[in-house]
């Protein structure tokens, strides 16, 4: 399996054979311990202190340079790269540069890619239990999904991550989403019957627009542009930082605040270059990741609280008070479709989560 892991400088080779020679006397590969067994490193491989390594850390993601992802995702990368004294050094890779959301988490698994910031959506197909938070109307509010992501129940989502080789280090935001198209305002469930609308990767967000009669259409980001300038899908729907960053409104004539579901993001290590980072620096990393989460749900809120005047004033025609609740009604049927797939119980704290 191809190691991702990129270690840089010549120490590299001592410590190789530094290792090799430990593994003579006491079987266990281990850095800066002694010939007693007694390794330098708790009895992991990790080692717990300054290796004098220097490890890269490729992280990608799909979204534009301008957008939410990569301005969180730079301030994340000065911090730990500071902290770290320089032995971690991250390389930012935007615009779906290393594949689509699923093509990396793929890749994270291979251990061919070290992280990724990515949306939930594309989960399904890697750690089911994780895509509850992908139920349409779960959350009331950032503060709510904030809540719920930062305590237990999110915790215990992330440790879903590692029987995949992923090993989730904390969740970001993309934000609620809502629907754009080239048809006609939708004002309600009924304008949405018959529109085909591109979808994440997703089987909640599908069952969800079948119900409301629309035509989903599960697709990669980084094909969403051109099938929307070619027409291949009447719309699509995406929270307004990747709306305004990705220049749909070149693309799409009418955005619906539908807040119809909150999309968490996933930073995500790949488990197999996580385990042979020191423990320092996992620290570092996860510490700095939930740091980060912070500060980009901030920028998120500022991009929301902007952008929409900017759509507006690139011809976006916006309905902003869109009455939700005729939706929720109507999605009502996938809490009963995926209610043995997560727990009922699991649903109603979520749902009645004191935030
Ligand atoms: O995670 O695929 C999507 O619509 C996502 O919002 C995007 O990839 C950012």
């Amino acid at each position: 399996m191809k190691k991702a892991l990129m270690i840089s400088g010549i120490s590299a080779m001592a410590v190789a054979l530094a290792a090799c020679g430990n593994d003579d006397n006491n079987g266990e590969a281990n850095a800066g311990g002694d010939n007693n067994g007694n390794n330098g490193n708790n009895g992991s491989n990790e080692a717990s202190g300054d290796d004098g390594e220097t490890y890269t850390l490729s992280i990608g993601h799909t979204l534009a340079e301008a957008s939410h992802y990569q301005e969180g995702l730079e301030e994340f990368k000065e911090i730990v790269e500071e902290r770290s004294d320089g032995r971690l050094q991250i390389d930012i890779f935007a615009d779906g540069a290393l594949g689509g959301e699923r093509e990396m988490i793929e890749s994270l698994q291979m251990g061919d890619q070290e992280m990724v910031l990515t949306s939930t959506g594309p989960m399904s197909g890697f750690a089911e239990e994780v895509t509850v938070v992908d139920l349409p109307f779960l959350f009331e509010n950032h503060d709510h999904a904030h809540t719920v992501l930062d305590g237990d129940i999110g915790q215990g989502l992330l440790d879903e991550l590692e029987p995949h080789d992923l090993h989730g280090l904390a969740w970001w935001e993309n934000g609620f989403r809502h629907v754009t198209n080239n048809n006609h305002p939708v004002e309600g469930p009924e304008d949405i019957d018959g529109l085909s609308l591109r979808t994440m990767e997703n089987d909640i967000h599908m069952a969800a627009f079948e119900e409301m009669g629309g035509d989903p259409t599960p697709m990669s980001f980084t094909e969403l542009f051109t099938s929307l300038q070619q027409g291949v899908v009447d719309g699509q729907e995406n929270p307004i930082p990747v709306i305004h960053s990705s220049r749909f409104y070149e693309v799409q004539d009418h955005l619906s605040l539908t807040n119809h579901v909150y999309n968490p993001s996933i930073m995500m290590i790949s488990q197999e270059v996580y385990d042979e980072l020191p423990e320092d620096l996992q620290e570092i990393l996860r510490e700095e990741a939930q740091a980060g989460a912070e500060n980009e749900r901030e920028i998120v809120q500022r991009m929301e609280e902007e952008f929409i005047g900017d759509l507006e004033d690139e011809g976006m025609e916006v309905v902003q008070d869109v009455d939700l609740d005729p939706f929720i009604d109507a999605v009502q049927p996938v809490y009963e479709e995926y209610e043995d797939t997560f727990g009922a119980d699991l649903i109603e704290e979520i749902q009645n989560y004191d935030y």
